[in-house]
């Protein structure tokens, strides 16, 4: 029997499972060598910890390594429940929540590696959490794709820890009521995207839409469509740090201005960048929220269970 110990937060109500104990060995050496290892010999790992019965398809995993940098709180790689993920905002937000809960950092600022680069977090005393996103940046801009039983559908392609095909004002109103149609158009697009091969920088395959329209609340509404099909519950960091490379591409918010984000939740992130040295197009995204410790325990992973690896499909 394995046993893998958890503790699960959400951020703006967005799910983060981090696992502290038990996870595989990954050795050492460069966080994008240990994510190949998990990737190649330790998968069913990820779906036991995220996928059905122990999780569901929303929840974003989070596993704690020994950062090869010895500056830094944490390595941490993100994993969901097809694959993995680059970076993420709001399990970024989740994992220094965490490391709090248990006594493991103060407020103060604390550096965390990723397989996609090292990010920074300011942890306040109130729980809130800014982290300072990895260089992010507008690939494409407005690219025409065709979509089945939709049309032709106009978006940028930008980076922001993850790939993003960013859709302003869609033909649905971005309400929680509309979530199955919102589901539906968004992942028609991403199908389309794939199936002309309208890909990110080298290739890279596009695996998040965010549909945004303006709202009363905030400077923006999102809505996000994460590779598994889930929606983002919360404003998505990574969607959040893309968006702001396209607004400062077009010179619509300048460094150190504030954005206001809003998800499909109504919940909120305060977004802001500073332009990367020596660069005119690449941007270092701030992005501010809070998460919730909502859980600590412990996944049994027995030999007898027929979904001990969860439940793939
Ligand atoms: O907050 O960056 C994010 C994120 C990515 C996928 C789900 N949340």
């Amino acid at each position: 029997m394995s046993v893998i110990e958890f503790v699960d937060s959400h951020t703006a109500g967005e799910p983060t499972r981090v696992v502290i104990g038990g996870g595989p060995a990954l050795g050492d050496g460069a966080l994008p060598e240990r994510l190949q290892r998990l990737i190649t010999d330790h998968d069913a790992f990820r779906s036991a910890v995220v996928n059905e019965p122990r999780g569901s398809d929303v929840l974003v995993g989070a596993l704690l390594v020994e950062p090869e940098d010895p500056a830094c709180a944490a390595g941490v790689i993100f994993f969901n429940n097809v694959g993995y993920l680059g970076m993420c905002g709001h399990g970024t937000i989740g994992v220094v929540a965490t490391l709090a809960h248990l006594g493991r950092i103060q407020p103060g600022r604390h550096r965390i590696e990723t397989p996609v680069g090292t990010v920074s977090a300011l942890l306040r005393a109130n729980g809130e959490v800014t982290i300072e996103n990895v260089v992010s940046y507008r690939y494409r801009r407005d690219v025409e794709v065709q979509v089945a039983d939709v049309g032709v559908v106009r978006g940028d392609v930008a980076w922001g820890g993850n790939w993003f095909f960013l859709v302003d004002s869609p033909p649905l109103e971005l309400t929680i009521a509309n979530c199955d149609k919102l589901t539906e158009y968004a992942w028609a697009v991403r199908c389309a995207l794939n199936g002309h091969k309208i890909t990110g920088a080298g290739g890279a395959e596009i695996d998040h839409v965010e549909l945004s329209a303006p709202t009363a609340e905030a400077d923006s509404r999102n809505f996000v469509l994460c590779p598994g099909k889930a929606y983002d519950r919360s404003p998505c960091g990574t969607g959040t740090s893309a968006k702001l490379a396209c607004l400062a591409a077009d010179g619509k918010l300048m460094p150190g201005q504030v954005w206001r984000q809003e998800g499909i939740l109504g919940t909120a992130f305060e977004g802001s960048y500073r332009m990367e040295n020596g660069s005119s197009n690449r941007i270092v995204p701030s992005i501010t929220g809070k998460a919730h410790v909502t859980a600590q325990g412990q996944l049994i992973l027995h030999p007898d269970d027929p979904f001990r690896a969860g439940i793939r499909v």
